[in-house]
C-alpha cells in the first residue's frame, strides 16, 4: 500500500500508529525516514503482510511517489479534514486510475477545530471521484476530540471514550441521523455487487446480509468502482482496526493484479507475465538507500519469479544519460522490512518486496532480470527534472571525489540527472525543484562529507562575427486546462514566442502549451511553473539552436 497525500496530511503519523497498533515500535530514528524519500515498513495483520510505502508529500518529490505507486497494489489517499486536497492529489488520483490501482481515502485531523468529515468526503467526491463513499463516521467527544466511530454498514458504535475500543450496537437515534448515508452506501454496494440475487432481494425490500455487503465492498474496491472513505484519529488509535480490516479483507492481493507490461531490452514484445513465483524473474528497484556499513541497499519489488541469494541478475535501465549497465551481479543476502526494521529472508517471490545489499550497479528504476532471459519493465512516465543547479566542490579534496559522488547520488534518485557542460565547464545537477535540490545536496554533505557551492548556472553565449549568440529551446508544457491561461500569461514575460495551447486529444481537461524561448529564461522555470500551476505542471525542452541576442 502506498500512502499519498499533501505534506502534513498525516501519512507518517498514520504509519507510526499502524506500526504501534500491530505491535511494532514506531520509527524512532529519523534516519529511518530520510527527508524527501520513500520510507518502507511492513505490518502483519491476520496472517497477511502489508508493506506500507510512505511517500513524501511535496511536489518536488513526485519521483519518489511514482516509484511508490509502481511498487504498490493499492493506495491510501490521506486527507486532512482541516486542510483538504491539492491539485497534485487530483492528478495522482488520475494516474492511479490509469494504472488500475485500488484506493481508499483516510481522513485525518478530525480532532482539529475546523474539521468537518462530511465536508471532506464531499470535497473528495468533487475533486477525486463521485463514488468516494464514507464507510464510517466520527463521533466527537469533549473539546472536539474523536471519541469513537459509527460504522455505516453494520450500524455499530466503536466507542473509544474510555481509552479502549468498546463495540456496541448503534442507538436508534444515531441510526436515524445516518439513515440517508447508509442507504446511499448500501445502494452503491448492491449496484456493484456481482451477486445477482442481492439486487433482486434488495429491490423486493430485503436488507442484505453483512457478508453480502462485505463481498460487494471487496469487489467494488478491487474493481475500481468505489472508493471507501474512513474516519480516523491515528494519535488516539481510533479507526485503525477498521482500516486494517479493510486492507486485509477488501484490497486485492498481489496475485490478483496483472504484472506491469514488460519487453525485451531492445523493445521486442514478450507475452504478458503473471505474478508467478516460478515465472521469469522481473523485479524493479524502487528505492536505493545506504546501509549502516556504507553499502548500497536496493529495495526491490518482485513482479514475477523469485529472487534468491546466489542467483545472478542483470540490472537494466531506461535512462539514457549514464553508461548502459550491463554488469551481471550475484545476489547476496536478502532482507525484508518487518515492523520498523529489516529482517533476513531466504527468498522473495512474485508479489513481495525485499532489500538487496551490495547491488552496486543497480539504480532506482532499474529492472532486475536473469542474464539469459533479459526483460525490461515499461517505464512509468517519470517527470523530467528541469531545475539545473551548478555544483562546485568547495575544497580541492572534494573536487577529486565530487564526480563519483554525484553519479552515485543520481543513481539512488528516481529522477535526478547530472551533466558535465563542456562549454561552460560546469557540473550541472538536474532536479525537480528547489526542495529536491536541497535534499540532494544535503545527502552529498552527510553521506560523502562533500561541501559544495552552487554558483549560477552559465548559459554558453557564442561570439560570432561580433554578434553575440544565445541558445534557444522549444518547450512543451503539460498542465490541467484550468491553469493553461496562467501559464501562457507567465510565458509572455519570458521573451517567449509562438506560444500555443492545445487540448490533450484523450483528455480535454489536460492541455499542452508549446512555446520557444531563450534557455536563460528556463533556468528557474521549474519553480515558476510549479507556482502558476499549483504543482501540477511539467515540461520538456528541446534545444533549437543559437540566435542573436
Ligand atoms: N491533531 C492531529 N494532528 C495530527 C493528526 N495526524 C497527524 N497530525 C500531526 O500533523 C503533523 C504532520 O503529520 P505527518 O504525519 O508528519 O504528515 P505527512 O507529511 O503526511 O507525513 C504532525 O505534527 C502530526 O503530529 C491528526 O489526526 N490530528
Ligand atoms: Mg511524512
Amino acid at each position: 500500500m502506498a500512502l499519498v497525500g499533501p505534506s502534513g496530511s498525516g501519512k507518517s503519523t498514520l504509519v507510526d500508529a499502524l506500526l504501534r497498533h500491530t505491535g511494532s515500535p514506531a520509527l524512532a530514528d529519523p534516519n529511518d525516514r530520510p527527508a524527501g524519500a520513500l520510507s518502507l515498513v511492513a505490518i502483519r495483520q491476520a496472517g497477511v503482510t502489508v508493506h506500507l510505502l510512505d511517500t513524501p508529500g511535496h511536489a518536488d518529490f513526485v519521483g519518489e511517489v511514482v516509484a511508490g505507486l509502481r511498487a504498490a497494489d493499492g493506495v491510501l489517499f490521506v486527507v486532512s479534514a482541516a486542510a483538504g486536497l491539492d491539485a497534485v492529489n487530483a492528478q495522482l488520483w488520475q494516474q492511479c486510475s490509469a494504472a488500475g490501482l485500488a484506493r481508499a481515502v483516510v481522513v485525518t485531523h478530525l480532532d482539529s477545530p475546523r474539521a468537518d468529515f462530511d465536508e471532506t468526503v464531499a470535497l473528495c467526491q468533487r475533486v477525486l471521484d463521485e463514488d468516494v463513499l464514507a464507510l464510517n463516521l466520527p463521533m466527537h467527544g469533549d473539546g472536539g476530540s474523536v471519541a469513537g466511530l459509527l460504522t455505516l454498514l453494520d450500524a455499530r458504535v466503536l466507542d473509544h471514550s474510555t481509552g479502549r475500543r468498546v463495540e456496541r450496537t448503534a442507538d436508534p437515534e444515531h441510526l436515524a441521523l445516518v439513515d440517508a448515508l447508509r442507504t446511499d452506501l448500501i445502494e452503491a454496494l448492491v449496484g456493484v455487487s456481482e451477486d445477482e440475487t442481492l439486487l433482486d432481494h434488495y429491490l423486493q425490500g430485503e436488507q442484505p446480509e453483512p457478508q453480502q455487503l462485505a463481498a460487494a465492498l471487496a469487489a467494488g474496491v478491487a474493481g475500481g468502482q468505489l472508493w471507501p472513505a474512513l474516519a480516523t484519529a491515528p494519535l488516539a488509535g481510533v479507526g485503525l482496526t477498521e482500516l486494517l480490516d479493510l486492507l486485509v479483507d477488501a484490497f486485492p492481493g498481489p496475485a490478483e493484479r496483472a504484472c506491469p507490461p514488460v519487453s525485451r531490452p531492445d523493445g521486442a514484445p514478450v507475452l504478458p507475465l503473471t505474478c508467478d513465483p516460478a515465472g521469469p524473474l522481473v523485479a524493479e528497484v524502487v528505492r536505493t538507500a545506504t546501509d549502516p556499513g556504507g553499502r548500497r541497499l536496493s529495495f526491490v519489488r518482485v513482479f514475477s519469479g523469485t529472487l534468491r541469494p546466489e542467483i545472478t541478475v542483470e540490472p537494466r535501465r531506461h535512462r539514457v544519460d549514464g553508461p548502459a549497465s550491463r554488469t551481471s551481479e550475484v545476489i547476496g543476502a536478502l532482507v525484508a522490512p518487518l515492523g520498523s526494521s529489516l529482517h533476513p529472508v531466504d527468498a522473495c517471490s512474485a508479489g513481495d518486496l525485499c532489500a538487496v545489499a551490495g547491488l552496486d550497479s543497480a539504480e532506482t528504476g532499474d529492472t532486475l532480470s536473469a542474464p539469459d532471459d533479459p526483460l525490461l519493465l515499461a517505464s512509468w512516465g517519470l517527470p523530467e527534472p528541469q531545475l539545473p543547479i551548478a555544483v562546485e566542490a568547495a575544497s580541492p579534496l572534494a573536487r577529486e571525489q565530487i564526480s563519483a559522488a554525484l553519479r552515485r547520488l543520481v543513481g539512488e534518485d528516481p529522477v535526478a540527472r547530472v551533466e558535465w557542460r563542456e562549454a561552460t565547464s560546469q557540473q550541472v545537477l538536474w532536479c525537480t525543484g528547489p526542495l529536491h535540490a536541497e535534499v540532494l545536496l544535503d545527502r552529498l554533505r552527510s553521506q560523502d562529507g562533500i561541501e559544495v557551492c552552487t554558483p549560477d548556472v552559465q548559459v554558453p553565449l557564442r561570439q560570432v562575427a561580433s554578434e553575440l549568440l544565445e541558445p534557444w529551446c522549444a518547450v512543451s508544457i503539460f498542465v490541467p486546462t484550468a491553469f493553461a491561461r496562467s501559464v501562457l500569461s507567465d510565458l509572455s514575460g519570458r521573451r517567449a514566442r509562438s506560444a500555443t495551447r492545445e487540448s490533450d486529444p484523450e483528455d480535454d481537461e489536460q492541455s499542452v502549451v508549446r512555446a520557444e524561448l531563450p534557455e536563460v529564461e528556463l533556468l528557474c522555470y521549474a519553480a515558476a511553473l510549479r507556482a502558476v500551476s499549483h504543482g501540477t505542471g511539467s515540461f520538456s525542452r528541446r534545444a533549437i539552436g543559437d540566435e542573436p541576442r
